[in-house]
């Protein structure tokens, strides 16, 4: 049931990362609709609160202070496959999804350390144009820089300016900056915060590309060998678009483990033989194995 990817050494269980349409956060631009099929609307009480990516069938991955203080899972619904945060159309509402768990890292202690969490859907998420999940690797050392990634969101536009009608998506590209360089930047002039081992910092350093309150939990994404890639999620920052503050983002492949082991522990309902499959990609760094986790459930 297996799926060869080309450039790929070994199978998938389901495809991920791949667009069928080839190509404001801050400094951004309006999206097409499908350019970005994994990207997810996280809404609270129905409104948009934050971005999140779709992993798989069953899985929608976050940032965990989105939930910090709205635990209960009965208050969220994921939208997916829409170009604005606001559809007007009522078959939006087919694409609207309920959460069964919200399971934050276990040591996340609020604010912005270890700020991932797993979001598990109530039913299986019904795959289209629009509709797709993202790939994930175990190793993000190859994207260090990286000048062509890209992030998206339905968040502000700028620091006190939200994104104004009909809400449409904002992708823009950043570039990777590599850790020791961004706790430079977060020093000048005289500021200091701690950019820890998993977190990436992307942007630009004169700030003219960011993402921004609202975009929290959703995707920083680079491809490679054709495949789309999700290496960062939407962390903190100070403020936004401002020079030497670039966004900072939580390492997804930090917790690469985590991920495929919360995975693999679902109870499918609909297919009876979940398949955990690593996918090891060409080109690898010499010392970590990446691999692009993708589960049929
Ligand atoms: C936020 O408040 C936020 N400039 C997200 C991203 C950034 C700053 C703030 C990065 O959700």
């Amino acid at each position: 049931m297996g799926i060869l990817e080309p450039g790929l050494s070994d199978v998938l269980s389901g495809p991920c990362g791949h667009l069928n349409i080839h190509p404001r956060v801050v400094g951004g631009k309006d999206s097409v609709r499908g350019r970005w099929p994994w990207q997810v609307s996280l809404r609270l009480h129905k409104g948009h609160a934050c971005g999140g990516s779709l992993l798989s069938r069953r899985w929608v991955l976050s940032a965990a202070h989105c939930f910090e203080k709205h635990r209960d899972p009965s208050n969220w619904m994921v939208q997916f496959g829409e170009l604005s945060s606001r559809p007007a159309k009522l078959g939006a509402f087919y694409h609207r999804y309920k959460v069964q768990d919200i399971i934050m890292y276990p040591h996340f202690k609020g604010s912005s350390f270890i700020d991932i969490a797993l979001l598990r859907l109530t039913s299986s998420v019904t795959y289209n144009k629009y509709i797709q999940p993202i790939c994930v690797m175990a190793s993000s050392f190859e994207f260090q820089n990286r000048t062509d990634c890209w992030v998206t969101g339905w968040g502000h536009i700028h620091e006190d300016n939200g994104l104004p009608s009909p809400y449409i998506l904002q992708e823009v590209q950043v570039s990777i900056i590599n850790n020791s360089r961004c706790n430079y930047l977060y020093q000048q002039p005289n500021f200091f915060y701690r950019i820890e081992d998993d977190m990436i910092c992307a942007g630009s350093e004169d700030g003219s590309h960011d993402t921004c309150k609202g975009d929290s939990g959703g995707p920083l994404t680079c491809e490679k060998n054709g495949l789309w890639i999700q290496i960062g999620i939407v962390s903190w920052g100070v403020g936004c678009g401002r020079p030497n503050r670039p966004g900072v983002y939580t390492n997804v492949s930090r917790y690469f483990g985590w991920i495929q082991k919360l995975m693999a522990q679902s109870t499918p309902r609909i297919h009876p033989f979940p398949l955990l499959l690593l996918l090891s990609l060409l080109g690898a760094a010499p010392l970590v194995q990446p691999a692009c986790a993708q589960l049929s459930l």
